[in-house]
């Protein structure tokens, strides 16, 4: 079958089934020597289609009344989660940001459970306590998108000191903004991961704006790349509508990361094509800026158009029917799904809902304990159980 892929000990995936397309098989995919330019690139068109249709469809969804709560797109960044959460295993870690429905879908959560979750209803991947802000799923490696601007590195120093303390080859990846490098967490965990020489990977996605500010009002440098030299952090800086440049960066530092020679910075230039939130009147910047930028660096138009002739009309086309359809199966899903029990209030609250014996605890609770990337309670000092 043509764009069809061959992963050993993985299923066959060919580009029309969405359903599966978890970082874990691309990471597979992009590593093997055997995989052509064209199966790379049709993998990483394939994540960034399926963004762009969820997003675009979340956009019209929230704006109809359908999606409570707020939320954040990241339409003109698909290539940066696609090309990152590419080079990563299952049972790799993330921590995302407030603008994580990328980053999410990439490192592997399905359509479902996810377009469930935005729709906050029980069967969202969170139960529908998290929505677009606070979306996380451990099974995956996801450990949650953020509110706090910010609020990833520390997550991430603690994910690559867990995998350190295991001694397992696991690595932690951390998605910010330009803005979260102005806070306190990004200094502090940078300068910790790399005395500690931990196995982290610092993503910054560089869409030259922080809410309604230019970043070039709010740093004195054009490159937030230099801030990781102040810590001894070596870095990379990239084209970040380009997936293939960004997937080369990150598989770069999680080599590095995985063998022991600690963390990586890698700068992704891109850019925000949509408000800072659905709803945003963007009385900051000018309509023909957009256009200007997305005419000629939709990171999805990049794609096709380095593909050149290995890429069909038709192929490009099927990719786009196969995400609209997998969206379309999604939103029915959660909206016949019901909304969030009472009785699921306290569900993944606590640590001791994982207890023999306690009344808060739910079968499900064991089952997705088998798929976490790391022990849960493990601390410095603690060997864990290294599920
Ligand atoms: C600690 C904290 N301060 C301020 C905010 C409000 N806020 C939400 S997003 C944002 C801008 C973040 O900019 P950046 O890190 O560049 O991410 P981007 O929105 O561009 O993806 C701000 C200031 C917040 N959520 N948390
Ligand atoms: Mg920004």
């Amino acid at each position: 079958m043509r764009g069809a892929f061959q992963e050993p000990g993985l299923a066959r995936c060919s580009v029309a089934d969405t359903r599966d397309a978890g970082g874990c098989w691309l990471a597979k995919l992009l590593g093997s020597p055997d995989a052509t330019r064209r199966e790379r690139g049709l993998a990483l068109l394939r994540t960034m289609i399926r963004i762009r249709v969820l997003e675009e469809g979340l956009e019209k969804h929230f704006l109809g009344g359908d999606i409570p709560g707020f939320a954040h797109l990241s339409i003109g960044q698909e290539a940066v989660a696609a090309g990152a959460c590419a080079q990563l295993r299952r049972d790799d870690s993330i921590a995302s940001t407030h603008r994580g429905h990328g980053h999410t879908l990439a490192k592997g959560t399905a359509m479902r459970p996810m377009v469930a979750e935005l729709f906050a209803r029980s069967t969202g991947v969170c139960r529908g306590k998290g929505g677009s802000m606070h979306i996380a799923d451990f099974s995956m490696g996801m450990l949650g998108a953020n509110g706090v601007v910010a609020g990833g590195f520390g997550l991430v120093a603690g994910a690559a000191l867990s995998a350190v303390q295991r001694k397992t080859d696991q690595v932690a990846l951390c998605f910010f903004g330009d803005g979260a490098t102005n806070r306190g967490p990004f200094h502090e965990n940078l300068n910790l991961c790399a005395v500690w020489n931990l196995p982290a990977i610092f993503v910054l996605e560089n869409n030259r704006y922080a809410s309604t500010t230019s970043t070039a009002e709010t740093m004195k440098i054009a490159d937030v790349a230099l801030r990781a030299a102040g810590y001894g952090i070596p870095s990379r800086i990239v084209d970040g509508f380009d997936a293939f440049e960004v997937a080369d960066a990150v598989g770069e530092a999680v080599q590095r990361a995985r063998s022991g020679g600690g963390p990586t910075f890698v700068e992704c230039k891109t850019y925000r094509a949509r408000g800072h939130f659905i709803g945003d009147p963007e009385r900051y910047r000018e309509k023909s800026e957009v256009h200007g930028v997305m005419s000629v660096s939709d990171p999805i138009a990049r794609m096709q158009l380095s593909l050149g002739e290995a890429l069909e009309p038709a192929e490009f086309e099927q990719l786009w029917q196969a995400a609209r359809e997998e969206f379309a199966d999604a939103v029915a899903f959660a909206k016949s799904s019901p909304a969030p029990d009472a009785s699921d209030a306290f569900f993944g609250a606590f640590s001791g809902d994982r207890e023999e014996g306690n009344p808060v605890r739910r079968i499900e609770a064991r089952e997705r304990d088998a798929m976490l990337p790391f022990a849960p309670n493990v601390g410095p000092g603690s060997q864990g159980s290294g599920h």
